[in-house]
């Protein structure tokens, strides 16, 4: 029997419903009903419909508990959740009810969706995808449980000053009540930092002194859409073990009394707002260490119910890094079976090796983790002498693999010699996990061919594995899209419930492509999805733009490597080759709307000076009498999950244009592919795979190979040629700018420096065949605008491959073991 609203107490009517809500604002919220605004209402509701999630999460928990099947748990630092209202409601089945309940209340329950705060707890393609593979786990039925910080500020809010300058402002996302939490001051751990470590002898050593702090477990229900699963997202809270010093206190020393008290309140204080970037901060290390200890020791605690022996809590438990930011988690399970529970080290290592899986998001230098051993000493002593003695045995079996080769050993180290020594994790990573992946089938190819080459070579090539990611249909299509995936669900008369689950029958779409009646709804909908977007960019920025142009987007974080810069030189150059026409020609010109949007991280000197360039080109090609209606830049504020949805349902074109071979995947091409927009692209990450799927004829791609960048680098090093040879074209842009078009030149001089001088991502030679694409993008759009339709009709129907839930089996059967659950009701 499967689970209905309505079942065990949760109300389903849409009177239940609404006595739940008025309950809500009486009782729990203390408020009237006949006063309430539009936040209250927001919140009275997500506390009903918590009520229906507590419900499934206590009955799913309890037939895990019973039952006690193999489970698999997501370690990230980062969970990119966004909204939750919204999803819950569509997940639960319970949305047409819970509109109908706050319309007989005076409400309007999309207004009462747009009141609720993202949780922000992740920078960006990393902490989203955390987020999708939780809801496939939930939905897939599979025993798949999430551990994360509590942060009590996301990811910092951005808003652009009046010279067009990024400024970060904290986001304290907690200051409203959060309804989707549970806390649970009962869960709780110790965690230690710095202090002592002794050896005593078998591996064994005894960690005293130091700081202890308090984890404390909050539980984020996490339900699966269209079952009776409810999972859980567990995020970890410090803080200070002891309430304070009252010694201190009462000799009157306050601040030493609290001092103690606000070091352990700062670990969860923030998210880091780096995005593949390494920063090596000691509080940083500390957040890691933090939450894998608080982890470890409650699956540990959970293993202890079972009550098997050591050797087969791999039987029991796989635990999947999300980067190296949870290596840490290594160490301390072996600090764990060694000191604590007395198995001997060999064994434990066994136990470890097992257990571990680990997924690798990127190849870029700068981004791999690696920290100063000196810093590892100070605040995790006993970890480090774990890891002095995995990296002796490790050493060893290489030596006897390859005697008397000193380059290898000292490339296959754990440790990185050098003053200071530093601490490889991703190294340490592989060699603790029984699994190593990429993310999309390139990116997983230069694991096994560049940073992680001489470990294929010792472990063999059936540890590395590829997983392409994927993304959740339930928000990044039927949330954010009802228009399109209703027209779906006409078209190829498969319930939601299946298709969304089962991505690959939007293969059926395939015949409509040939309908001219649904090629007239298909584009209906685009056009008000854009119509839609174009009244968000009027309210909060004051821009027009005309819904009838051509929709160009690219969002993510600014970084050098994903080369929003050529995005902005391509835009200048389109301006200048339109002020070069006269007016009756630039009449006949595809209208074009060019939008980016995306954070810097607060201390990436050129991603904010870049963000400033484009905000001041924007200034003053939309200032310009010439361009109205022709070409219209934005730049939107503050890019988020929220924001996300808005904008891919209204794309005709998104932009994935890195470097090759340096984006490792990419997520956002999923999600504006499967809402019909196309891809304008450089042949790097999933773009490859996306490609494959939907047919090459249906994606715009340009630029260099990966096997092209290396060459091209070394020729920028030792043989430069100006760029006024290389690109004429790009030469006139760059003047244009160090000539002052867009604002006091000798601010963007170091912007034009790196171009003209390093170009180390290679604009200058991608530039060219880039302009040539977006001429490609012009002439499909406007040549033929029903062939358009079609390709984007055929893109959506073949896009199957890139559900999330595909991704998460994956790890599932090939990874962790683990099997459906079916929670019974
Ligand atoms: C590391 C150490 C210290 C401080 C910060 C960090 C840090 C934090 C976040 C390093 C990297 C990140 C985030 C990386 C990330 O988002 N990578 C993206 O992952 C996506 C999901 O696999 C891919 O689609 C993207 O290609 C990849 O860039």
């Amino acid at each position: 029997k499967t689970w209905k609203a309505g079942m065990r107490g949760i109300p389903n009517t849409v009177s239940d419903i609404t006595n739940a809500i008025v309950y809500h604002v009486q009782s729990t919220l203390a408020r009237q009903a006949y006063n309430l605004d539009n936040l209250g209402a927001y919140q009275a509701v997500a506390l009903s419909v918590r009520d229906d999630l507590i419900v499934k999460w206590n009955e799913t928990q309890m037939q895990y508990t019973r039952k006690q099947p193999k489970r698999a748990y997501y370690l990230s630092l980062e969970f990119l959740m966004g909204r939750t209202l919204d999803n819950a409601l569509l997940n639960l089945g319970l949305k047409q009810q819970y509109k109908a309940a706050t319309h007989k209340l005076g409400f309007n329950l999309e207004d009462l969706i747009d009141a609720e705060r993202d949780a922000a707890l992740g920078n960006g393609g990393l902490g989203r995808l955390a987020a999708c593979y939780l809801d496939s786990g939930a939905t897939m039925e599979l025993p798949l449980w999430g551990y994360g910080l509590r942060y009590h500020y996301g990811l910092f809010a951005q808003h652009i000053a009046p010279d067009g300058s990024q400024l970060e402002a904290p986001d304290p996302w907690l200051d409203t009540d959060n309804p989707w939490e549970i806390p649970r001051q009962d869960v709780t751990y110790d965690v230690r930092f710095y202090g002592h470590a002794e050896r005593i002898g078998n591996g064994k050593a005894v960690w005293t002194g130091g700081q202890e702090v308090l984890a404390v477990a909050y539980d984020v229900p996490i339900p699966g859409y269209s079952t009776n699963t409810v999972n859980n997202l567990r995020l970890w809270d410090a803080k200070p073990k002891r309430g304070f010093d009252l010694n201190s206190f009462n000799a009157g020393d306050y601040d030493r009394a609290i001092q103690e008290n606000s070091s352990a309140e700062t670990l969860t204080r923030v998210l880091y707002p780096n995005d593949n970037h390494m920063l090596g901060k000691e509080l940083r290390l500390k957040q890691q260490a933090f939450w894998c200890a608080a982890s470890l020791s409650d699956i540990i605690r959970r293993f202890k119910q079972v009550e098997k022996p050591w050797s087969e809590f791999p039987e029991y438990v796989s635990i999947q890094l999300n980067d190296t930011h949870p290596t840490i988690a290594i160490p301390e399970l072996m600090r764990m079976l060694v000191d604590e529970e007395d198995v001997p080290w060999g064994d434990a290592w066994a136990i470890t090796t097992k257990t571990f899986f680990y997924t690798n998001h990127t190849v870029l230098p700068e981004a791999l983790e690696k920290w100063p051993v000196p810093l590892m000493e100070h605040v995790l002593p006993r970890h480090l002498q774990i890891i002095y003695d995995i990296n002796m045995a490790f050493l060893q079996a290489v030596e006897r693999k390859w005697p008397n080769d000193r380059e290898r050993l000292a490339r296959m180290s754990l440790i990185q010699e050098g003053e200071p020594k530093y601490v490889r994790m991703a190294f340490l990573a592989t060699i603790g996990s029984a699994k190593v992946n990429g993310v999309a089938e390139l990116h997983s190819h230069l694991v096994r061919e560049t940073i992680l080459r001489d470990f294929v070579d010792f472990f063999g090539k059936s540890k590395f594995a590829n997983v392409t990611n994927g993304v959740t249909p339930r928000r990044w299509l039927d949330q954010c899209n009802p228009g399109l995936s209703n027209l779906i669900t006409d078209a190829i008369q498969k319930p939601k419930a299946v298709w969304l689950k089962d991505l690959t029958l939007l293969k059926a779409l395939e015949p409509f492509a040939e309908d001219s009646v649904f090629l007239k709804k298909w584009a209906l909908i685009k056009h008000n999805n854009k119509k839609h977007l174009a009244d968000y960019i009027k309210t909060h920025l004051g821009i027009t733009v005309n819904p009838q142009s051509l929709f160009d987007i690219q969002i993510k974080r600014i970084h050098e490597y994903k080369r929003q810069s050529l995005n902005l030189l391509g835009v200048i150059h389109r301006y200048l080759t339109l002020k070069a026409m006269t007016s009756t020609e630039r009449k006949k010109v595809n209208p074009r709307v060019v939008i980016f949007g995306g954070k810097a991280a607060p201390g990436y000197f050129m991603a904010k000076l870049l963000i400033r360039l484009i905000v001041n080109t924007a200034r003053t090609i939309n200032a310009d009498a010439d361009m109205k209606d022709i070409l219209t830049v934005v730049f939107v504020p503050d890019y988020s999950v929220s924001l996300a949805e808005i904008l891919i349902p209204a794309s005709d074109i998104s932009q994935h244009i890195s470097t090759a071979g340096t984006e490792a995947s990419g997520t956002s091409n999923m999600k504006f592919c499967l809402n019909g927009g196309l891809l304008l692209g450089t042949v790097d990450g999933a773009n490859i795979e996306i490609a494959e799927e939907v047919d090459s004829n249906n994606v715009f791609f340009f630029g260099h190979l990966t096997d092209a960048v290396e060459d091209l680098r070394h020729q920028h090093k030792y043989h430069p040629i100006p760029v006024e040879e290389r690109s004429p074209a790009l030469a006139a842009v760059l003047k244009e700018i160090e000539e002052g078009r867009f604002g006091d030149p000798t601010i963007y001089q170091p912007f034009v420096d790196t171009i003209r001088l390093s170009d180390y991502y290679l604009v200058t030679d991608d530039f060219d065949s880039y302009v040539e694409a977006n001429k490609m993008v012009d002439d499909a759009y406007v040549k033929d605008p029903e062939e358009w339709t079609k390709k984007t009709i055929l893109t959506v129907s073949r896009m199957g491959k890139f559900s999330s839930d595909r991704a998460i089996m994956t790890y599932a059967e090939e990874f962790w073991n683990i099997e459906q659950f079916a929670i019974k009701f």
